[in-house]
């Protein structure tokens, strides 16, 4: 509905700076290797790339001390989230629905920031075994990956780097639902409480099951089903038994087809406007069969938000 052309552009994150893993940043050519883009294209959709952070120069952050009280990388994070942030925006205001492959999850500043450019009114699912919601004041690891929401929704906006000020704080807290939480710091707990955000993990899924989980978090942030939703998917959400390259693996996650199902889910409403898949770390795999698994994971929830059906 969104995108009645059916064009969508693939925008590739490499960036690992929200996080001390290395390997993240490999996720966009894995995913690209692994056909993304024809996939895609094989379900009737017109696709272009864009590569926001081609002539990035990493080398000149790790020349200065990037660092602002316990955050790490801010002006790292600042400069490649802004790049993302403008390539997302041109693809939402030139109608390619933005296809973010990641990279870590502060990516998620950019392409939130950029999809509620064009659609202010637009509600964010976040599916994750973690809630993503440090501020600088929460965070214990300093890790930006792990403060997106915080930034979009300008918790405790005082204590920012000043190189993330430029983040529009375009997200209210009636506005996203998570799903697939498991690990959440007791701070995030405390804002997850405070601000009534619909959060569901584990628990939840186990007990209601997963489509009425993702039928109840959507009445939560899309009442009349009429906003964009924008899916930004974590693929810790599933079971490091299916998706074991990644880099902060929690035990006791989804299934492989209850992660599928929400994307299946969510492209049923018709009114998906982005997604972005983060956190596909192939270093981190253990064997070639932990990287085929991973990676056709992040390639399988393309397709099922790209409207692919089983039968
Ligand atoms: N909550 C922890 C922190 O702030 C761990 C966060 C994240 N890991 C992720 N993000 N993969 O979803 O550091
Ligand atoms: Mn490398
Ligand atoms: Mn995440
Ligand atoms: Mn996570």
């Amino acid at each position: 509905k969104f995108y009645p052309n059916k064009s969508a552009t693939i925008i590739s994150a490499p960036f690992s700076g929200g996080q001390d893993k290395p390997g993240v940043e490999h996720g966009p050519s894995h995913l690209l290797a692994a056909n993304l883009q024809s996939e895609l294209e094989s379900l009737g959709w017109d696709i272009s790339l864009d590569d926001p952070l081609k002539n990035f120069d990493y080398q000149e952050y790790s020349k200065i001390k990037d660092v602002y009280k316990n955050c790490k990388k801010p002006k790292l994070v600042s400069d490649a989230t802004n790049k993302i942030y403008n390539s997302v925006k041109n693809a939402a205001l030139s109608n390619n629905f933005p296809i973010t492959i990641g990279g870590d999850h502060s990516i998620a500043i950019g392409t939130v920031a950029g999809v509620f450019h064009k659609y202010p009114d637009s509600c964010l699912l976040w599916i994750d075994a973690h809630a993503d919601i440090n501020t600088p004041l929460t965070t214990s690891s300093g890790n930006l990956h792990g403060c997106p929401i915080s930034f979009l929704m300008g918790l405790d906006s005082h204590s920012y780097p000043p190189h993330l000020k430029w983040i529009p704080k375009c997200l209210s807290p009636g506005r996203i639902a998570y799903i697939g939480l498991r690990d959440v710091d007791d701070g995030e707990k405390k804002i997850l409480r405070e601000l009534n955000i619909a959060a569901y993990s584990m628990y939840h899924v186990d007990k209601y099951g997963i489509n009425n989980v993702v039928q109840m978090a959507l009445r939560k942030i899309n009442p009349h089903n009429d906003r964009p939703i924008h899916l930004s998917y974590d693929v810790d959400a599933i079971d490091p038994l299916y998706v074991p390259a990644t880099g902060t693996p929690v035990r006791g996650g989804l299934t492989l087809r209850e992660g599928l199902f929400i994307a299946e889910a969510v492209a049923e409403t018709g009114n998906l406007a982005a997604l972005d898949i983060v956190e596909v770390n192939p270093s981190l795999a253990r064997n070639d069969v932990n990287v085929i698994d991973t990676v056709g994971a992040g390639l399988a929830i393309a397709k099922c938000a790209f409207g692919d059906t089983i039968v």
